[in-house]
């Protein structure tokens, strides 16, 4: 069984006044926000919700997921993969609380979600009845709005907000939590659009002034230098990115989460920042003359030790979330407002430009790199099969058009920095809270956002272990998702620093594993295991080519590190290469 959407509402919301239950209240506004897809699981605090999700089932689909932390990584695959808000369900106590890890993950990835969680009635709120956590307090923090609905007239309103607030702005996750009692009670349904909310402003009005400096300093610049992350994929600013990038001439790097919203191969494309980034555009940080940030929040990975980092620069910031001006790094010139919107009218004052003499720079830097490191990893002579070497025989053999997802880990790594991208919203990670057992859930997830699309997910063998019971979804639902498991026997990230900074002492990192391929068996899932460097292309050609999910295993180098590395605390300068 393949599943598609069912829901024909056209994403636009149609005004009915019309009696129903609360529950029925719930999924009626979900089908008229345009939900195709929810991924969830029931319990006794939303069954009347489960009840109302069979009634309109030929509209709407429930995807049941084996793990509520499957539903909400699913979730986000899902809104990274369509640019749509993801739903999610789950009951009270234990349910909602197997969602706090997606929650977290979600809000530092800025990801919009839904979470509807069921709660026990409200005559019983505050008694420790069974099954009763307090949710809203525990997702205050984690969550960029979250309400308790114990008022069936507020049902309709509650959720057109949710959606408003989760999708406009800075996207993010809210939770409704619904007590069980409204979820039977008769409401008159009306679905009215969300468009306002006092003291939020989700796209403040563009100063013209911060433009023009911003285009003075850019156009002044000798050595600017872009740094790009996702709000520019967020807000759909590729185009104007390019744009940008072209016209002035300048070096662009992106970090974890920006990956795919420039093409790997563009000219002007230095490669990542950060802990793991590439060497040139690291080291010339901190030399650039301007740094030209956008969309992105100088996260300690980036950045490593601020008192170094970019103190020569003048530093402009564009981002849609004022809070993130000055948190980590000092800006010369700050440019509130959505991506797409600060980059279409700053081009009008951007002058054209050459910066070929700088942009040698990097080229010079990029060579070391790839004659230090490229090389003895993307064409070893011996030695097991690398992870960079399957990531890019993946990426050549889809053309650069596959979604890529990974779980967290040195694969992660790997995938970020050997992947090839000709697409945006192509590169699906847990970058800020960096989740083991994101991956096969979240590519069940970008599968159905992008259903034309190839979805490739790499995972560890200790991240793939903590959500591999995922395979019962695609067992399920029949989603397709290509999913390769690099088998280092380690928890290799973990092995790495301890390899590093911890004289070897491999504590509680050299990890067993059971037979993938009885596993993969068991949800009838193909399944192929790979050891030698002759076999590895027949064997992922296999793989793209099966039009069913695959499972297939990589027997990888054991004990191969990740580099270039900043270490923590280091000045990005400090890159090792070895
Ligand atoms: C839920 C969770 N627990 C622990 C960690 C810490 N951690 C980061 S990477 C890593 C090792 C991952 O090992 P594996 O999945 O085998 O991938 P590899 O690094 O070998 O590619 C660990 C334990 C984490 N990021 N997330």
């Amino acid at each position: 069984m393949e599943v598609v959407s069912k829901n024909k509402s056209n994403k636009a919301i149609k005004p009915t006044a019309i009696k129903m239950s609360g529950a029925d209240a719930v999924i009626r506004s979900l089908i008229d926000h345009g939900v195709d897809y929810i991924f969830g699981y029931p319990g006794g605090a939303n069954m009347p919700i489960y009840d109302s999700v069979y009634n309109m089932s030929d509209e709407i689909t429930h995807v049941l997921a084996r793990h509520e932390q499957g539903a909400i990584h699913a979730a986000e695959g899902y809104a990274r993969s369509s640019g749509r808000v993801g739903v999610v369900f789950a009951t009270s106590g234990p349910g909602a609380t197997n969602l706090i890890t997606g929650i977290a993950d979600a809000h530092l990835d800025s990801t919009p979600l839904v979470c509807i969680t069921g709660q026990v009635n409200a005559n019983l709120l505050g008694s420790d009845a069974f099954q009763e956590t307090d949710v809203t307090g525990i997702t205050s923090p984690i969550t960029k709005w979250n309400y308790q609905l114990t008022k069936k007239e507020e049902i309709v309103e509650v959720i057109a907000k949710a959606f408003y607030i989760a999708s406009t702005g800075r996207p993010g996750p809210v939770l409704i939590d619904i007590s069980k009692d409204i979820q039977f009670e008769e409401i008159e349904y009306e679905l009215k659009k969300h468009e306002y909310i006092r003291s939020y402003v989700p796209y403040p009005k563009l100063n013209i002034e911060e433009l023009k400096e911003a285009a003075e300093l850019i156009n002044s610049a000798k050595k600017p230098m872009i740094i790009f992350g996702q709000g520019v994929i967020l807000s759909g600013a590729e185009k104007q990115l390019k744009e940008l990038v072209e016209k002035a001439d300048i070096p662009a790097a992106n970090t974890l989460l920006g990956i795919s919203a420039l093409d790997t191969d563009h000219p002007n494309a230095v490669g990542m920042v950060g802990m793991h980034g590439n060497y040139a555009p690291n080291v010339l940080t901190n030399s650039c003359d301007v740094l030209i940030a956008i969309g992105m929040r100088f996260d300690d990975r980036i950045t490593g030790d601020l008192n170094q980092y970019a103190k020569q620069a003048k530093v402009i910031h564009f981002d849609i979330d004022k809070s993130e001006f000055h948190k980590n790094v000092k800006a010369e010139v700050t440019v509130l407002g959505d991506a797409k919107a600060t980059l279409t009218n700053v081009l009008d004052y951007i002058e054209k430009n050459n910066h070929s003499d700088w942009k040698a720079e990097f080229d010079k830097l990029e060579a070391i790199e790839k004659e230090e490191i490229w090389d003895k990893i993307l064409k070893p002579s011996e030695g097991k099969i690398t992870m960079a070497e399957v990531v890019r025989d993946v990426s050549k053999m889809t053309d650069g058009e596959a979604v890529v997802v990974t779980d967290v880990g040195q694969h992660q790594m790997f995938a970020s920095r050997y992947s090839l991208f000709k697409q945006t919203k192509s590169f699906i990670s847990s970058g800020g809270l960096g989740t083991m057992g994101f991956g096969l859930p979240a590519a069940i997830g970008a599968k159905l956002g992008a259903p034309n699309r190839e979805v490739v997910s790499f995972s560890g063998d200790g991240g793939f272990q903590m959500t591999m019971q995922e395979f019962g979804t695609i067992m399920e639902y029949g989603v397709t998702v290509k999913q390769v498991v690099l088998n280092n026997g380690y928890l290799g990230m973990v092995r790495q620093w301890q390899d590093l900074f911890f004289d070897k002492r491999y504590a509680s990192t050299p990890m067993m594993s059971p037979e993938f391929g009885k596993i993969a068996e068991a949800y009838g899932i193909e399944y192929k295991k790979v050891e030698k460097r002759e076999d590895l292309q027949a064997a992922l050609q296999e793989m793209l080519d099966c039009d069913k999910s695959y499972l297939l295993e990589v027997a990888v180098q054991e004990e191969l590190n990740v580099f270039p590395m900043v270490p923590g605390g280091a000045a990005v300068t400090e890159v090792r290469l070895k």
